[in-house]
């Protein structure tokens, strides 16, 4: 999967260059492209925002630059995803759903909000990571990216990808590694057991207890 990243600051993304996302492009299995939105600006000065016409505070991207960076990189499969507080929220079934495309691009805006034409201009997706309010769409492209990069074949074991939080619709279970006795807290009997269906069983309702108590709504899905 090739993803673009269009943004005003591309040395946000080197987040992108350590761990798993590492491995997975150097596996080429994931190509990421950081593309500075202020090297398409016709303006003398490379500026990128403006004034908002009928007045108010901050500054609003321009739709010039953001228009000709999206040109350069965009073709008939390409999907683009906007992050922004009026979005809807994300979630895991919105992660699957984009691993599934070849081409995403990612446009990271900044200031109060971008020139309303690029929407008219563009099919782009917005996208909210949560009700609060940034200073950029950068760490929502990333968060965005991380999660989906996770349901791409090849990034991650399927088997860890099955075991997680929300794939059953419940919480995580408790897990312990060893020792089995550090500072007097010992790991609970079942799981030394050797009985795998006991341990399934205390599992089960480890998470339906833990969601019960954090994430109630959960449960009413
Ligand atoms: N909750 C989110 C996304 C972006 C952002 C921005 C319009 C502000 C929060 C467009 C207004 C982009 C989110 C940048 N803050 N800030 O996902």
């Amino acid at each position: 999967m090739k993803i673009d990243i269009l943004t005003l600051f591309p040395e946000m993304f080197s987040p992108l260059n350590s761990s798993i996302l590492k491995r997975a492009v150097d596996n080429g299995i994931l190509e990421f492209n950081v593309i500075n939105i202020r090297d398409f600006s016709l303006d003398k000065h490379k500026k990128c925002d403006d004034y908002p016409f009928g007045g108010g505070a901050g500054m609003l991207m321009s739709v010039q630059p953001l228009y000709d960076a999206i040109k350069s990189v965009k073709d008939e499969n390409s999907k683009i995803v906007f992050p922004s507080p009026r979005g809807k929220v994300f979630n895991q079934g919105k992660a699957k759903e984009l691993s599934k495309y070849n081409h995403l691009i990612f446009v990271c805006g900044h200031y109060e909000g971008v020139d309303e034409r690029i929407f008219q201009l563009f099919d782009m997706e917005e996208i909210s990571i949560g009700d609060y309010v940034l200073t950029g769409g950068e760490l929502p492209s990333m968060v965005i990216i991380d999660c989906l990069s996770r349901f791409v074949d090849g990034v991650i074991s399927k088997e860890s990808l099955e075991s997680e939080s929300f794939e059953n619709g419940l919480l995580e279970y408790p897990q312990y590694t060893r020792p089995a006795e550090f500072m007097g807290l010992s790991v609970p009997d079942v799981l030394l057991s050797g009985n795998h269906q006991e341990v399934d069983k205390w599992r089960r309702e480890q998470s339906l207890r833990k969601t019960a108590n954090t994430r109630s709504d959960l449960l009413d899905e």
